[in-house]
């Protein structure tokens, strides 16, 4: 039998002397393979839509860098474009989007079971993976998290605080609990399709999970990664899910490790590597948490913290990834530096 992949080691709940690598965003801007297919596809809808470029940009980091895992190149904003809403990306501005703020705007929106015309080109990008990716790559699947989906459709773009989706989670709270069931059904669908399509592991952003306290934390992001791991693990026994509750308080960080059902917890560069390691590896692989600032500042600074993060996590189960994704201004050669650091014989 050919020896499992490192990553799915990991999420098995192997300890490993070196843990494998992957890095939020590794297929970006700060790359000038990404940038140059980017700009043959036009826009970056064409280009989530293109199995072929979707593809391409997915392989160039791994090219380049020999990650243990490639992640689907698509974003979470594909979604709520299968339901019918208007997305688009300006130059420079981000995501803006049609908004749900009105049972009106709600009626608007598609069926769950009816996602999957728009995003068969994304399921083609995975078939073409499967072919293409070398034999120890893992291959990440992936969507937002209902919550931080919604703030993006709510709001119409990216917000600080989240505010649109509070005031209506506060005001209406009715007909945001219906968009968050609806998110979470699509979701379910179209993460089911793609491991369908070859995906081994399922990733699910929670970006914004950093602005729900309490009561909320606990109902609108663990309940429905809670909900869509369940539906995964039924249609499909044993696919890892990892998710990623950014931002969350200690105490969130531990209730969700262990209620979500989850195999591993991605946490970012604010949580304490040895905090998370006494407190969550022992109920849940980790993921994390080196600082993105690193790779675009580099240097002995960036060695060290990668050698102490390694250190931290070295008693379990542990995936080696930055708290966050790399910027567009990060140097290509300081990612070079942290995988040549991780790997090296201590
Ligand atoms: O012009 C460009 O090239 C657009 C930049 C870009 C890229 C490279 C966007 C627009 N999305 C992506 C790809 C992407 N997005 C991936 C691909 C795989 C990889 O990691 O290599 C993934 C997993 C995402 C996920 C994503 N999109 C998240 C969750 C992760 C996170 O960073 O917190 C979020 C919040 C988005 C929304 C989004 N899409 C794009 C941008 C600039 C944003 C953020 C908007 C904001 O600041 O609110």
């Amino acid at each position: 039998m050919a020896e499992m992949k490192k990553l799915l080691r990991s999420l098995n709940g192997e300890t490993l002397d070196v843990p494998p690598i992957w890095m939020m965003r590794q297929a970006g801007r700060y790359l000038p393979e990404y940038r140059a297919t980017r700009e043959k596809a036009g826009d970056f809808l064409s280009l989530c839509y293109t199995p072929e470029l979707a593809a391409e940009v997915t392989l160039q980091p791994i090219r380049r860098y020999g990650f243990d895992a490639a992640i689907l190149f698509a974003d979470i904003l594909l979604i709520p474009d299968a339901l019918g809403a208007e997305v688009g990306f300006v130059k420079g501005e981000g995501p803006k989007l049609s908004t749900v703020t009105s049972d009106a705007d709600f009626a608007k929106l598609g069926d769950p079971g009816d996602i999957h015309g728009t995003l068969s080109p994304v399921y083609e990008t995975l078939r073409i993976l499967k072919r293409e990716l070398p034999s120890e790559t893992a291959l990440i699947g992936f969507a937002g998290a209902p919550w931080t989906v919604a703030t993006y459709m709510i709001a119409g773009h990216g917000t600080p605080d989240q505010g649109p989706a509070h005031k209506l989670k506060d005001e209406n709270r009715g007909l945001f609990e219906q968009l968050m069931l609806r998110l979470t059904a699509a979701t379910i669908e179209y993460l089911s399709a793609q491991v369908e399509a070859g995906a081994e592991v399922i990733k699910l952003f929670d970006s914004w999970a950093g602005s729900l306290e309490g009561a909320d934390f606990a109902a609108y992001s663990l309940a429905p990664i809670r909900a869509i791991t369940r539906a995964l693990h039924d249609r499909h026994p044993g696919i890892p899910v990892i998710a990623f509750p950014r931002g969350t308080s200690p105490e969130n960080y531990v209730n969700f490790a262990k209620n979500s059902g989850v195999q591993a917890v991605a946490i970012d560069e604010h949580a304490d590597a040895g905090w998370a390691a006494r407190e969550l590896q022992p109920l849940v692989c980790v993921q994390g948490n080196l600082a993105p600032g690193h790779m675009v500042t580099g240097g002995q600074a960036l060695v060290d913290d990668v050698r102490r993060i390694r250190s931290a996590f070295s008693g379990g189960p542990h995936i080696f990834n930055l708290g966050h994704g790399i910027t567009p201004d990060a140097d290509p050669e300081n990612v070079a530096l942290m995988i040549e650091t991780l790997r090296e014989t201590l």
